[in-house]
Formats: C-alpha cells, sequence, structure tokens
C-alpha cells in the first residue's frame, strides 16, 4: 500500500471546512512513545489551525494501541464530531504486531459501523523504527496530521 501519490500532511487550509464549533476527541496510544507524542501533536496542531478551539478537544491516553479502541468508544460519549485514533505499532519478533494491527484496524471498522460519529484511524504499523520516525514528522509527514484532515472533512460530511 503506497502512500507516495497521497499524502494529506501538506494540505491546504483553504481546502477543507473551517473547523470552528466542532469537537474532536484524539485517543492516544503511549506505547512507543516518541512517535505518538509526534503524531498527536501533529494532529493537535492541525485541528487548532483549522479553527478548532483547544477546549473542544479532548484527549484519552492509553498504555497500548489494544486499548484504543475501548477508550475510543468510551471519548464518544462526550458529544464529539469525531474521534482520532493514534498509536505505533512496530513488528518485533514475534506475532504480537499481527495480533494487535488487526484487533486495532478491526475494533476501529466497528466503531465506524456502531457510532454515530466518525472513528478515525491513525495508527501506524511499521516494520521497523525509522519507517515509523518517517511516518511522525519526517520524510513522510505526519501522519497525525493526515487524521486530523480527514477527521475534519468526515464531521463535515452531513453538515
Ligand atoms: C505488547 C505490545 C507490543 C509487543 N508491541 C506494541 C507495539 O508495538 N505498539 C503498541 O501500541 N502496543 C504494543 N504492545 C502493547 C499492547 O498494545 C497492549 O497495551 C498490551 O498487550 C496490554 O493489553
Amino acid at each position: 500500500m503506497t502512500t507516495k501519490h497521497k499524502d494529506l500532511s501538506y494540505f491546504n487550509k483553504n481546502e477543507i471546512p473551517n473547523a470552528k464549533g466542532l469537537r474532536f476527541g484524539i485517543v492516544v496510544s503511549k506505547w512507543n512513545e516518541e512517535i505518538t507524542n509526534k503524531l498527536y501533536q501533529g494532529a493537535h496542531d492541525t485541528l487548532i489551525e483549522c479553527g478548532v478551539l483547544t477546549v473542544d478537544i479532548i484527549k484519552y491516553e492509553v498504555p497500548g494501541s489494544f486499548e484504543i479502541v475501548f477508550a475510543a468508544k468510551k471519548i464518544a460519549e462526550k458529544n464529539l464530531d469525531a474521534v482520532i485514533c493514534l498509536g505505533s505499532i512496530i513488528k518485533g519478533e514475534t506475532k504480537h504486531f499481527d495480533f494487535i494491527s488487526q484487533a486495532v484496524t478491526n475494533g476501529i471498522k466497528d466503531l465506524n459501523i456502531l457510532l454515530d460519529i466518525p472513528v478515525i484511524l491513525g495508527v501506524l504499523t511499521d516494520d521497523n523504527y525509522q519507517q515509523s520516525l518517517d511516518r511522525s514528522g519526517g520524510k513522510y509527514g505526519n501522519k497525525g496530521i493526515e487524521a486530523a484532515v480527514t477527521a475534519i472533512t468526515m464531521a463535515n460530511l452531513d453538515r
């Protein structure tokens, strides 16, 4: 799956709807914290840049990506327009990577069916640490920014 021709990190603010008045939840995993902090910063700053008020951004932190789905379900109860899920799963020597990646992506898909607001997938699933660095403010942009742009776009679907 290539991102070569689709990089929302360099978005044009004038091409996405103003997000003032919208409320967002951000669920961020602490596992691989150096990466997820940068994803969070990218998402948070993008929302602010697009008009979202600081008080309208709610953050839940969870220990690892596996916990994201539960926290996303809980944060969605807070009268939000969209939820952004941020995490970093990096391949190790066991099958944990596959189990966690599948559980999180499927869980987020299920929430999108279940809930009445969009839940955005901003969880990196990389082969190694360098790939994660490249996608959290490195040479392939910042997927936190992309998740925020997607959240704003989706929150405006039926506005
Ligand atoms: C256990 C585990 C491992 C091995 N790797 C990661 C990872 O790369 N990224 C991540 O977000 N979380 C990882 N975890 C932790 C699990 O997501 C979860 O927090 C624990 O299994 C406890 O439920």
